[in-house]
C-alpha cells in the first residue's frame, strides 16, 4: 500500500510513522509513506496557502490552487488511482469497519488541513472521503490522519506477527475485550480470578465471553445494542 499525506506540517509525522507498528510495516515493505508539504506548491512570494474568507469572519481558509496542485503532484508519482481522504469534524465518524475497508486499497491519499477549514470547492472538486475521528475540535487534521493511518496499517496482512491478532480484538466481533492478568497472582491483595488458573480451557473461554458481554453492556450500550440486536434480556 502507498500512503500519501498532504500537510503543512510534515515534520509532525516522522515520530509516529517511524515508531512501532507503522514503522515495522514500512520496513517489511508492506506500506510506504510519502509526505508532501502543501506549502511547496504556493505560487506567490509569500508562500500563501490560505486566505481570509469571502463574506468575512474570523480565521483563514485553505485555498484551492495550492492544494489541487499538491494533490495532482502526489497522484502523478504512482499510476495506481488513489482513494482521497480528508479529515474534518464534518466527516463520517471513523470506525473499525471503515479501517477494514480502507485497508483493502492499494493507494490512499490523506489531506490534513490546518486553519479554520478548506475552501468548499476542495470537497466539491476533489471529492474526498470525509472522515472524522470524533466529536471534538483539533488544531489540525494531522493527528486525526495519523490515527486513521495507524488503524489501517496494522490490518495489512503480515504487519502483525500473530495473524489472528488484528481480527480478534475489540470491535472486530462487536464486543469489548475481556480483562487480562499476568504475574503476580496476588498483587497488593488484588487476586487473579481463580478460573484463569484452573487450566480448564472451556471454563476460561466461557468466563471471558461473559466478561466481554458484561463490559460491553455496562460501558458501551451503543455497541451492545448492535451486538445483541433485537434479543431480549441477554
Ligand atoms: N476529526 N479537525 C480539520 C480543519 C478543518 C476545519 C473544517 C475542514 C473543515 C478533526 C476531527 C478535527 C480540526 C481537523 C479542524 N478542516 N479531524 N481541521 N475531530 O477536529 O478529524
Amino acid at each position: 500500500m502507498r500512503i500519501d499525506i498532504l500537510t503543512l506540517f510534515p515534520e509532525m509525522f516522522a515520530p509516529i510513522l517511524g515508531t512501532s507498528i507503522p514503522k515495522r510495516a514500512a520496513e517489511k515493505g508492506l506500506v510506504s509513506y510519502h509526505l508532501t508539504n502543501v506549502r511547496d506548491f504556493a505560487d506567490d512570494a509569500h508562500k500563501s496557502v490560505d486566505d481570509r474568507p469571502f463574506g468575512g469572519g474570523p480565521g483563514m481558509v485553505m485555498m484551492c490552487p495550492t492544494l489541487y496542485d499538491a494533490v495532482e503532484f502526489a497522484e502523478r508519482q504512482d499510476p495506481r488511482p488513489a482513494r482521497r481522504i480528508l479529515l474534518s469534524p464534518q466527516g463520517r465518524v471513523f470506525d473499525q469497519s471503515m479501517a477494514v475497508e480502507l485497508s483493502k486499497n492499494q493507494r490512499l491519499l490523506f489531506i490534513a488541513g490546518h486553519y479554520e477549514g478548506f475552501d468548499e470547492r476542495i470537497i466539491e472538486g476533489l471529492k474526498p472521503l470525509e472522515l472524522s475521528i470524533g466529536d471534538y475540535v483539533l488544531s489540525g487534521g494531522e493527528l486525526a490522519t495519523m490515527v486513521v493511518v495507524d488503524a489501517i496499517v496494522r490490518l495489512l496482512p503480515g504487519v502483525l506477527g500473530h495473524e489472528q491478532g488484528a481480527a480478534d480484538e475489540s470491535f472486530a466481533e462487536g464486543l469489548l475485550e475481556f480483562p487480562q492478568y499476568t504475574r503476580p497472582r496476588d498483587f497488593r491483595g488484588m487476586m487473579v480470578p481463580d478460573v484463569l488458573l484452573s487450566g480448564n480451557h472451556a471454563d476460561i473461554a466461557k468466563w471471558r465471553l461473559e466478561q466481554r458481554k458484561y463490559r460491553t453492556r455496562d460501558r458501551r450500550p451503543d455497541l451492545w445494542q448492535k451486538y445483541a440486536g433485537g434479543m431480549e434480556d441477554v
